[in-house]
């Protein structure tokens, strides 16, 4: 039997479809594949290694505190990225201010990487999967002068790509350059990623809606109105839909682009803007997603349209199969 693609022979072949491509968007994809096997290696290790689970004492700009891994996970790839000259700055969920790398020869990076270098990490002590999510743009300032915030406030539409790596019960990178999603799962043994799932699709509806019900009672009505919706309603046949809420994004996400469903973060009185940043987590899920078929909204608008103007803004989610989202939109 023929063996499965890797990653980089995909990177490769899909660089050949573009002439003009000088490679450096494969050289940044191969950078975020080498970052990942390394942070999987520190996650799936968790507690046998001394001192990397827990928190620390610091918090990040958002006032919520540091995972060890958080922080460890941040270094890993503003350190893959500075041996690099595709990339001129980083802007991290980490990091309060963009991250300018080594002044060098750094200038000359034609893009800009946005990232959650650990989604989900008050996860990790109880080892429910979590992951890196990362979005791309091609800097809008002329090459060879530092990156500016503008080069990062782009809205969601600009990216030229986005995705994550889950570390779960396998590791799986899911990425987009435009043309599709396609998913690569590591082979531990071998420390390869091959293409295991390609061209998704998200299914048109799905059997899960993904909420966090402990906060209901502070969502807008119509998002009460749409959950409550999703407990009374039924499949084509018949099963009734069910709740699946891991807390942690990039599992919620992966699960409803592969079976279908909805995923929610409403704004609530705690988070009038709900609690998910638009740049990091918000953008490349919802590129993914219409990538995939699906639809992502904060309620009002398509979240890829929405103009960004703080680099932690935060913004509602809704994404998933795209009749799902339709039959909120209606509430
Ligand atoms: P809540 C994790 O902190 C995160 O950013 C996402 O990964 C997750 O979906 C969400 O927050 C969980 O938030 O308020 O439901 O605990």
């Amino acid at each position: 039997m023929k063996r499965k693609t890797t990653l980089g022979e995909f990177i490769i072949q899909q660089q050949s479809e573009y002439p003009e491509a000088r490679g450096e968007m494969s050289q940044l994809l191969s950078a975020l594949m080498v970052s990942g096997k390394i942070i999987n290696k520190q996650v799936q290790h968790g507690g046998l290694t001394e001192g990397v689970l827990g928190a620390t004492e610091a918090e990040n700009v958002q006032g919520e505190t540091q995972q060890k891994l958080d922080i460890l996970a941040n270094n890993i790839i503003i350190e893959a990225f500075e041996q690099r000259q595709e990339v001129c700055g980083v802007a991290s969920e980490e990091n309060e201010k963009v991250v300018l790398l080594d002044k060098k020869y750094k200038e000359n990076g034609k893009y800009v990487l946005l990232i959650d270098p650990l989604d989900g990490s008050s996860n990790i002590d109880i080892t429910v999967s979590v992951g890196t999510i990362f979005s791309i743009y091609r800097r809008i300032t002329p090459e060879g002068s530092e990156a500016v915030l503008p080069d990062f406030l782009q809205p969601g539409r600009q990216q030229i790509a986005a995705g994550y790596i889950i570390y779960g019960s396998s590791t799986m990178m899911v990425y987009s350059t435009g043309n599709g999603v396609n998913g690569f799962t590591l082979d531990p043994s071998s420390g390869v990623f091959f293409l295991t799932h390609p061209n998704i699709q998200i299914p048109e509806t799905g059997p899960y809606y993904s909420v966090n019900e402990g906060k209901m009672h502070l969502f807008p009505e119509n998002y009460q109105a749409y959950i409550a919706s999703c407990k009374l309603q039924a499949d084509q046949q018949g099963a009734l839909i069910d709740g699946r809420y891991t807390g942690s994004l990039v599992a919620d996400f992966h699960r409803s682009l592969l079976k279908g469903g909805i995923y929610l973060y409403p704004p609530s009185t705690f988070h009038p803007d709900g609690k998910l940043r638009l740049l990091y987590e918000c953008n490349p899920l919802a590129f993914l997603c219409e990538q995939a078929g699906g639809k992502a909204t904060n309620g009002q608008q398509r979240i890829l349209d929405l103009q960004p103007t703080e680099l932690h803004q935060r913004c509602p989610l809704v994404i998933g199969s795209p009749k799902m989202v339709e039959a909120f939109e209606a509430f």
